[in-house]
């Protein structure tokens, strides 16, 4: 069957299930952060990534009740972590350009999280750079400064993957810049793109932003990326996104 039509079923069973992947330390490989990655359970059982329905949430409303899904289950394990005494500063949700066209995802957000009881200083909202300077109006740029107003956290995804110029970074205020994993994969065997990420570090730590490299495989990687003055990191080598239960011991024992 149609892949919108077996999302739409999932969303209706609820067989939407986060998973988890730590953003870590890297001097100290200790766990800051997490991302919440969206997971189907299919028809089959089997665990469905978001890469392989990432098309069905182009439909807006696909995308609208996907969000739904995983804030509320954000929200659910992170009560149960805060309950637990289980440490982290903040989970980042990804959210596209569906979010905000269906309306109120601020709304939505100090909603779910408010019923949780789990502050928003915990969230981070990942965008990406054409959802975020992608759009005709200022829908996205309205809705992202709503929502840092009230203490959340934006972080610009996948930079320097498009649409980001320099001046954009002065235009639409984030807290936190994700180098996309094409650059931190290339560390090592040019050295074009060490200059390259090393520049950007030393830009977005000179604007007062947080940086996080994505897709760290190898220690090489890391060591480079640490010389560099980059003090957070996600990737293969420090774990791939997990089930909810997985990422509870690895919080209690790298927390
Ligand atoms: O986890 P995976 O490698 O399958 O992710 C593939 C893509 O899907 C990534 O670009 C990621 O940002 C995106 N993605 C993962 N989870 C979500 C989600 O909950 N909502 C949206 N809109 N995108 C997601
Ligand atoms: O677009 P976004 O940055 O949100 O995509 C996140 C996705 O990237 C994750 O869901 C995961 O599947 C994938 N990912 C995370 N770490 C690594 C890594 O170290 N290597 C590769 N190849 N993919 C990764
Ligand atoms: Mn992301
Ligand atoms: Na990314």
């Amino acid at each position: 069957i149609a892949l919108v039509r077996q999302i739409d079923q999932a969303l209706e069973e609820d067989r939407v299930l986060p998973h988890y992947q730590p953003i870590v330390n890297l001097e100290t490989s200790e766990i800051v952060g997490l991302e919440a990655l969206a997971r189907v359970r299919m028809s089959d059982d089997r665990i469905g990534s978001a890469g392989e329905f990432h098309s069905a949430l182009t439909d807006p409303r696909i995308a609208y009740e996907m969000t739904g899904k995983m804030l509320r289950q954000v929200a659910r394990d992170m009560r149960s972590w805060l309950d637990a005494g289980i440490h982290f500063q903040h989970v980042g949700v990804n959210v596209t350009t569906g979010d905000f066209q269906r309306g109120d995802l601020a709304g939505r957000i100090v909603e779910i999280f408010g019923n949780a009881g789990v502050p928003l200083k915990h969230i981070v909202l990942e965008v990406n750079e054409a959802v975020y300077m992608g759009g005709d109006d200022d829908v996205v740029p309205l809705a992202v400064e709503a929502l840092r107003n009230q203490g959340l956290l934006v972080a610009l995804d996948d930079f320097g993957t498009g649409y980001a110029s320099l001046t954009h970074l002065l235009n639409f205020p984030v807290d936190i810049i994700k180098i996309d994993r094409s650059f931190v994969s290339r560390l090592g065997i040019d050295q074009q793109s060490e200059i390259l990420v090393g520049g950007m570090i030393d830009i977005v730590r000179k604007l007062g932003m947080r940086v996080v490299a994505e897709g760290v495989e190898d220690v090489g990687q890391a060591d480079t990326l640490r010389r560099f003055g980059c003090r957070l990191g996600q990737g293969y080598l420090y774990s791939r996104p997990v089930p909810v239960r997985d990422c509870t011991r690895l919080l209690e024992a790298f927390g």
